[in-house]
C-alpha cells in the first residue's frame, strides 16, 4: 500500500467511524482512484478526495405524524448534500426501516460520481427516512409525506437541490411530497423529479433505471460482438428498477428467469413474459402485495428468505439493495456459467464478490454507471421543466440510449487494460471523479 493510500485510509476511517456503507463505497472508489491521482499531482495538493469524501452540509430533522389510530409517530428525515461542484444537489430519497446516516451517505457519494458520468450538471445527494411505507395506508402515508417535505422544503428547490424516488418512494409519495411543497412555497417548480406525467413529470422517467441498465450490458455485450438477445436472466428485486429491467429484457428477446423482495424469490423456467409482468406491476404497485403471489399463480417454484444467485444464467442483475451479493453468491453464479453482472441497485455487490467477477474476466458494471440512466432522465425532467417543454417518448428514449453510450465509451476510456480487458469499476471511477476534480479545482476552496 503506497503512504498516500495508507494516510487516506486512515483518516477516511476515523473521520467516519461507524459508518460502514460509507467507508466501504469510499474504499471501492479510492482504489481505483488514488494510482490516477498520484499521476496527477494536482488533485492530491488540492485534496480532491478527502474534500469529496466530506459532505457540504447534511441536514436531520424530526418527522412527526399520527396514524391511523390517532396516535402520534416519530421518524427522522434527512438530506445529505454531497458535492454541488458540477450542478444544483441531485439524488433520491429512500423510505426504508434501514435508512441511517451511513447508507445516505454512501449513497450520496456514489450519486456524485454516477451524475458526473451521465454528462449533465447534476451536484450528487441523497435523503430519506427510517420511515417503512410497507403496510401503511394511502392516508398515513400522505401524512408522513407531508410532515417530511415542511421540513425539508427548507433546503430544496429547483435550482439548489432536486430530490427524487428510490426504494419506497415511487409515484404515489413523489405526488404527495410535490402537493405540500407547492402548497408551502406557493410556487409550481421543478423542485422534484419523477413527477407525474400530468404535472410536469418526464416520459420514460419511470422506465429510465431499468431501460438504461438493458441498454448498458447492450453495449457490453455488442462490444464483443454479443448481444442481449436470446440471454437467460437472473434479476433480483421486483419495484421499480426490476420490473422495466424486465420489461426491456423481454422486448430485447431475452429470458428473465427470477423476481424477488425481501421474503424470497420466485423462479419461472419457462420465462416470465409481458402477461405475466402485469401481473407483477397490479401485485407491487396497485396491491403492494408480496412476490409469493406469483408462485402460486404461475405454479412455479418459491424460494422464501433466499436470494435468486444460485440459479443458472447469462446476465445476473442485482436490482433490489446494497450488499445482496456476497462472494459465495458470485462464486455459484460464475460456476454455473453466469458472464454478465451488472449492477441495477446501488453497490449490491460486496467488494469481494467484484474481485471474483474480476479475477474470472466476469463484464462487470458498477451501478454508478449502469443504473445512471434513472438520474440521467431526472436531468431531462429538470431540462423540460426549465422550458416549459414536454418531449415525446421517442425523444427522451433516444437520449437515454445516448447518454448509456457515452457512459459506455467513458468507461472503456479510462477502464482498458493492457490484457483488453475492460475494468469498468474503475473506468466508470475515474471518468466520474475527473469532471467533479476539474469543477472543484476551478472553484477554489470551497
Ligand atoms: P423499489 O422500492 O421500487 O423496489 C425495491 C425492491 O428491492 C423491492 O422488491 C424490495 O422488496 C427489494 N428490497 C428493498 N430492500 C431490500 C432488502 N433490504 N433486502 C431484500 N430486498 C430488498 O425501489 P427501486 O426499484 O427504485 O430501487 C431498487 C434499487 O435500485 C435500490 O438500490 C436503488 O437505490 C437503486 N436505484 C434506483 C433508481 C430509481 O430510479 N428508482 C435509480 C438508480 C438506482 P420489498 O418490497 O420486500 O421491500
Ligand atoms: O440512485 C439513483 O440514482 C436514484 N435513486 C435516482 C435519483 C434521481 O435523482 O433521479
Amino acid at each position: 500500500m503506497s503512504v498516500l493510500v495508507a494516510d487516506f485510509v486512515d483518516s477516511v476511517s476515523r473521520r467516519h467511524a461507524n459508518e460502514p456503507e460509507f467507508l466501504q463505497a469510499v474504499m471501492e472508489v479510492a482504489e481505483s482512484l488514488i494510482p490516477y491521482i498520484e499521476k496527477h499531482p494536482v488533485y492530491r495538493k488540492n485534496k480532491i478526495l478527502e474534500r469529496m469524501t466530506e459532505p457540504e452540509r447534511v441536514v436531520i430533522f424530526r418527522v412527526p405524524w399520527i396514524n391511523d389510530n390517532g396516535e402520534i409517530e416519530i421518524n427522522r428525515g434527512y438530506r445529505v448534500q454531497m458535492n454541488s461542484a458540477i450542478g444544483p444537489y441531485k439524488g433520491g430519497l429512500r423510505f426504508h426501516p434501514t435508512v441511517n446516516l451511513s447508507i445516505l451517505k454512501f449513497l450520496a457519494f456514489e450519486q456524485v460520481l454516477k451524475n458526473s458520468l451521465t454528462g449533465l450538471p447534476m451536484g450528487g445527494a441523497k435523503g430519506g427516512s427510517d420511515f417503512d411505507p410497507k403496510g401503511k395506508s394511502d392516508r398515513e402515508v400522505m401524512q408522513f409525506c407531508q410532515s417530511f417535505m415542511t421540513e425539508l422544503s427548507k433546503y430544496i428547490g429547483p435550482d439548489t437541490d432536486v430530490p427524487a424516488g428510490d426504494i419506497g418512494v415511487g409515484a404515489r409519495e413523489i405526488g404527495f411530497l410535490f402537493g405540500q411543497y407547492k402548497r408551502l412555497k406557493g410556487e409550481f417548480t421543478g423542485v422534484l423529479t419523477g413527477k407525474g406525467i400530468e404535472y410536469g413529470g418526464s416520459l420514460i422517467r419511470p422506465e429510465a433505471t431499468g431501460y438504461g441498465l438493458v441498454y448498458f450490458v447492450e453495449e457490453m455485450l455488442q462490444k464483443r460482438g454479443d448481444s442481449v438477445r436470446g440471454k437467460s436472466i437472473v434479476i433480483s428485486g421486483s419495484g421499480n428498477v426490476s420490473q422495466f429491467t424486465a420489461e426491456k429484457c423481454i422486448e430485447m428477446g431475452a429470458t428473465v428467469l427470477t423476481l424477488s423482495d425481501s421474503d424470497g424469490f420466485i423462479y419461472d423456467p419457462a420465462g416470465i413474459d409481458e402477461n405475466k409482468l402485469n401481473f407483477v406491476r397490479e401485485l407491487k404497485n396497485v396491491r403492494r402485495g408480496r412476490i409469493k403471489e406469483y408462485a402460486l399463480r404461475y405454479g412455479c417454484e418459491y424460494f422464501p428468505q433466499e436470494k435468486p444467485w444460485g440459479i443458472a444464467c447469462d446476465i445476473a442483475l442485482p436490482n433490489a439493495t446494497e450488499n445482496e451479493l456476497h462472494v459465495e453468491d458470485a462464486c455459484i453464479l460464475v460456476n454455473n456459467g453466469c458472464y454478465v453482472v451488472a449492477e441495477g441497485a446501488n453497490m449490491p455487490c460486496t467488494p469481494q464478490a467484484i474481485e471474483v467477477f474480476r479475477n474470472k474476466g466476469i463484464l462487470y458494471a458498477p451501478g454508478k454507471a449502469a443504473n445512471a440512466g434513472g438520474v440521467a432522465v431526472s436531468g431531462l425532467e429538470m431540462t423540460q421543466n426549465s422550458m416549459r417543454y414536454s418531449w415525446t417518448r421517442d425523444k427522451v428514449d433516444q437520449k437515454l440510449k445516448t447518454i448509456m453510450q457515452n457512459i459506455h465509451r467513458s468507461c472503456v476510456k479510462y477502464g482498458e487494460e493492457e490484457d483488453g480487458y475492460i475494468n469498468y469499476q474503475k473506468g466508470a471511477n475515474i471518468a466520474g471523479f475527473v469532471k467533479v476534480a476539474e469543477a472543484m479545482l476551478s472553484q477554489g476552496f470551497v
